[in-house]
């Protein structure tokens, strides 16, 4: 039987276990990512592993998410992800110089690579036909210390693209309307795989914007083929040596296939506060818009700003709204200053900011009270921004162009013609300020620099062999990890520091928590259906975990959250009958008799006690899960290996 992109890529790099679906293999890793906000950890982490140098082809630490320097705590944090850098063997990507998933697409990704980043949107490199997945930082600092990563081998859903995109249309929508017709728990299980005759009438950039935006439907990945559009990105990159043509075999099959006419699509949006609330444009137009900003790892690339400003030469921004562009890299904002581009965007009124996450991740750029936001990002879980009510909407640049001149959400083929441009041929590479990795010799010379806001990484405790604990918080379906452990100015710069990030767990849900936990634990959470979907930030397990949460029980878990929770000693339960949710409640008393012998045994049916009630659990994870749940976490049972 021919085989799927994903397969190919799997296939080559396989290091454990054989590709049979919904049995756990280990793969090696060519490349890493980190991201300042989840790398200060992953490098204390890879630092505690012990190995001097990484050991993958090509790592690059990244400084896009912490931005603001409002005291010294972020500026500390950049410089000790410098020095770490040039100790261990990695390129650095300083501030400014634009978010991860864009600098990586452009100047290291390559086809039939296989890509692991601390961070959910990793599969941005999915567009250039390489298997890229986010992880929490301690899977990313093992597999720089060259282990292999370890995942359930993913079924490959299979999306059929066909015909051509109308113009005022563009790749956001296409996601849009998979997370329409799938929503944010679709992808759950599968590698999104593009095939069909459209895929040819998406660039690269289009493609990542599609495989990014894929993250928001719980998918392990998502992958186009490299074929000659990815020549002709990596050509106009400088990097056309690194071309290697990867397509499905004619006779592969998909687990599941679904297909999407291009030509059929019109612009979409998704309404607050959930990227699956998707509607045509035309049944919200005409809501006043108090904010829009352009950019993200999902729509920022010299593509994406470009439809925006030769929109804007002709017209002017309204005056009743905040209008954001923030660059995808330094590269675009090199490209877009050549081409004159940048001068249109700032005579019709935007404000334009340094490449970064920024507004993305709550670190500036909040709303006004109540009032709607029109954002290309991938992401509008309620409260991120900044703003406690706040409204966003997630569309496509061109959409998002359309509101900023009028001052409402607007179809924008309202806007009249669309401005037809080229991409250029060659790309100003924009990649003067990235370090390349020193020698050995010379790394090994570099003193690492720690300010006072890098604490110690915790150390965990092996269960106990009877567990007992409190039921210490119940929530619902859906709950994202910017619930359990919030991002944004005030808690991002302590994610070097556990003690103090751990005091705003679950401040969105519950603000006693945090007191609650420390008075009453150990404890259990209880969750609903698709628990800790979103990012990657391992901080959503850590911290719990430090407050005395020892097990999670659930209907059912997001992948990188429950690989988090194992990586910490957090016991990953489900339901085995979702109606038993509804028999717990918070503050009650729950035992787990035998709790590490069955877990030695490998039980998957294990029974929690509450009163004298038996509710039947499952415990699904693999056996060498097992061992590290057995041993209090990841880094304790690695340094017994
Ligand atoms: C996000 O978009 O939520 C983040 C911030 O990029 C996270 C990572 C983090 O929390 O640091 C992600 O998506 O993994
Ligand atoms: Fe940064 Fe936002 Fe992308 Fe996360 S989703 S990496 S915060 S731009």
């Amino acid at each position: 039987m021919g085989q799927t992109v994903t397969e190919k890529i799997l296939a080559a790099h396989l290091v454990e276990g054989e590709l049979v679906k919904g049995q756990e293999i280990g793969i090696r890793i060519d490349q890493t990512l980190t991201q300042d906000a989840t790398g200060t950890m992953a490098y204390l982490e890879f630092e505690a592993i012990g190995i001097p140098r990484v050991q993958t082809e090509l790592s690059v630490c990244y400084v896009d998410h912490n931005l603001i320097q409002s005291d010294f705590r972020n500026a500390d944090d950049h410089r000790f992800l410098q020095s770490v850098a040039r100790k261990f063997g990695l390129y650095f990507s300083p501030p400014g110089n634009g978010i991860s998933h864009q600098v990586h697409l452009e100047r290291f990704g390559l086809p039939g690579k296989t890509l692991l980043g601390s961070d959910s949107h990793t599969p941005t490199g999915g567009g250039l036909g390489m298997l890229a997945m986010g992880a929490g930082g301690l899977d990313v600092a093992m597999a720089m210390a060259g282990k292999p990563f370890y995942l359930v081998m993913p079924k490959v859903y299979g999306i059929k693209l066909t015909g051509k995109l109308s113009p005022w249309v563009s790749a956001r929508d296409v996601l849009l309307e998979v997370l329409r017709r799938l929503s944010v728990k679709g992808g759950v299980g599968y590698v999104m795989e593009y095939f069909g005759p459209g895929v040819a009438e998406l660039s690269v950039t289009d493609r990542a914007s599609i495989t990014n935006f894929g993250a928001e439907l719980g998918a392990t990945s998502s992958v186009f083929p490299s074929d000659a559009n990815t020549r002709e990105f990596l050509a106009s990159q400088g990097r056309e040596e690194g071309f290697v043509e990867l397509v499905a075999d004619p006779d592969a099959e998909y687990d599941e296939v679904m297909e999407i006419d291009l030509g059929a699509l019109e612009p979409l949006i998704a309404c607050p506060s959930s990227p699956d609330n998707v509607v045509p444009v035309r049944e919200v137009a005409g809501k006043p818009v108090a904010q829009v900003l352009v950019g993200s790892c999902s729509n920022s690339s010299l593509r994406d700003l470009m439809v925006v400003a030769k929109t804007l030469e002709t017209r002017e921004v309204s005056r009743d709204l905040s209008f954001e562009i923030n660059p995808g890299s330094r590269q675009v904002l090199e490209n877009l200053t050549a081409q004159g581009d940048m001068l249109t965007l700032v005579k019709a009124g935007a404000r334009v900011h340094q490449a970064g996450c920024l507004g993305c991740i709550g670190m500036g750029q909040a709303p006004p009270t109540g009032a709607i936001s029109l954002r290309t990002f991938p992401r509008n879980f309620p409260g991120r921004s900044g703003t406690k009510d706040d409204q966003v909407y997630l569309c496509s640049p061109e959409v998002a162009v359309a509101a900023a001149i009028t001052g409402k959400i607007t179809d924008p083929r309202e806007l009249g013609e669309y401005p037809h441009f080229a991409m250029p041929q060659k790309y100003l590479p924009g990649d003067s300020r990235i370090e390349p990795p020193l020698s050995a010799g010379d790394g090994a010379a570099v003193e690492i620099v720690r300010g006072p806001n890098i604490a110690p990484f915790p150390a965990f405790k092996a269960p106990p062999a009877d567990w007992q604990g409190e039921v210490l918080l119940k929530v619902e379906d859906n709950i994202t990890t910017d619930h359990i452990m919030p991002a944004g100015a005030r808690v991002l710069p302590l994610r070097s520091n556990v003690p103090a990030i751990s005091e705003f767990v679950y401040e969105a849900v519950d603000v006693d928590f945090v007191k609650r936990a420390r008075e009453r634990g150990p404890g259990l959470v209880v969750g609903g259906d698709n628990y800790g979907q979103g990012s990657s930030r391992e901080h959503a397990a850590l911290a719990p975990r430090y407050l005395g949460v020892e097990v999670k029980l659930v209907k059912s878990f997001a992948r990188i959250h429950k690989a988090n929770l194992i990586n910490f000693g957090i016991i990953p339960l489900t339901f085995a009958d979702p109606a038993d949710y509804d028999q717990l409640a918070q503050g009650e008393a729950v035992r787990i008799p035998g709790l590490c012998e069955q877990l030695a045994a490998g039980a998957e049916k294990l029974t929690l006690e509450a009163g004298s009630r038996q509710i039947p659990v499952r415990l699904e994870v693999s056996p060498r899960h097992r061992e590290i749940l057995l041993a209090g976490g990841l880094l304790n049972w690695a340094s017994r290996q």
